[in-house]
């Protein structure tokens, strides 16, 4: 069994059911059990100018998975919730980042373990030190890393995305 981190985010439609059914699609997979969830967050758009704030979280669970599996289960719940690919840092309804899974690290081109971009962004750095602040990534703590971040327009909404069940 492998621990799991996966960054949850979107910033279309009814965000609060869409987090719902995002939960609810990972723990119903029979090789997926969802552990702990961060709070959830509203956070200031990053990308092109003019989108809507995001709703953003992080999920701990285990799995029997390999991360590729990890990865495509995640990629067709963003596809059943209605995710579609036109901009980058573009609005969507739904886009789950596998960021963590253990210790791995991995590098193809479907998918890069850690998440490549976790360090630059306080709208998942600052759920996923809810939930490992002592975790070391390759600039520090998880904590760390935070801190040297504005967190500036990052509100909690909800006190945990289990909630939104
Ligand atoms: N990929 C490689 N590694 C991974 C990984 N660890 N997890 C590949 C997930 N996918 C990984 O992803 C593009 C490709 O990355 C996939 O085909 C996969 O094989 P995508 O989800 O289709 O594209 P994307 O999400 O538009 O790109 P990217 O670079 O993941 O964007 P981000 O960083 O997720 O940015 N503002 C706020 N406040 N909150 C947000 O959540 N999100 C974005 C999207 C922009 N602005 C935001 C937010
Ligand atoms: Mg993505």
């Amino acid at each position: 069994m492998s621990r799991f981190w996966v960054a949850l985010g979107g910033n279309l439609g009814d965000r609060e059911a869409l987090f719902a059914r995002a939960v609810k699609a990972l723990e119903s997979h029979a090789d997926v059990e969802l552990l702990r969830g961060s709070a959830v967050y509203e956070t200031p758009p990053f990308g092109p100018a003019g989108q809507e704030r995001y709703w953003n979280a992080v999920v701990e669970g285990r799995t029997e998975l390999g991360p590729l599996e990890l990865l495509s289960v995640c990629q067709s719940i963003e596809n059943d919730l209605g995710r579609t690919r036109e901009i980058r840092w573009g609005p969507r309804t739904m886009d789950l980042d596998l960021l963590l899974m253990e210790d791995l690290e991995y590098k193809s081109e479907e998918l890069v373990l850690p998440h490549p971009r976790i360090e630059e962004r306080a709208f998942v750095l600052r759920p996923l030190c809810d939930l490992i602040p002592d975790w070391n990534l390759a600039g520090g703590a998880v904590r760390e890393c935070l801190a040297g971040l504005s967190e500036e327009g990052i509100v909690p909404v909800r006190e945990s995305i289990l909630e939104c069940r």
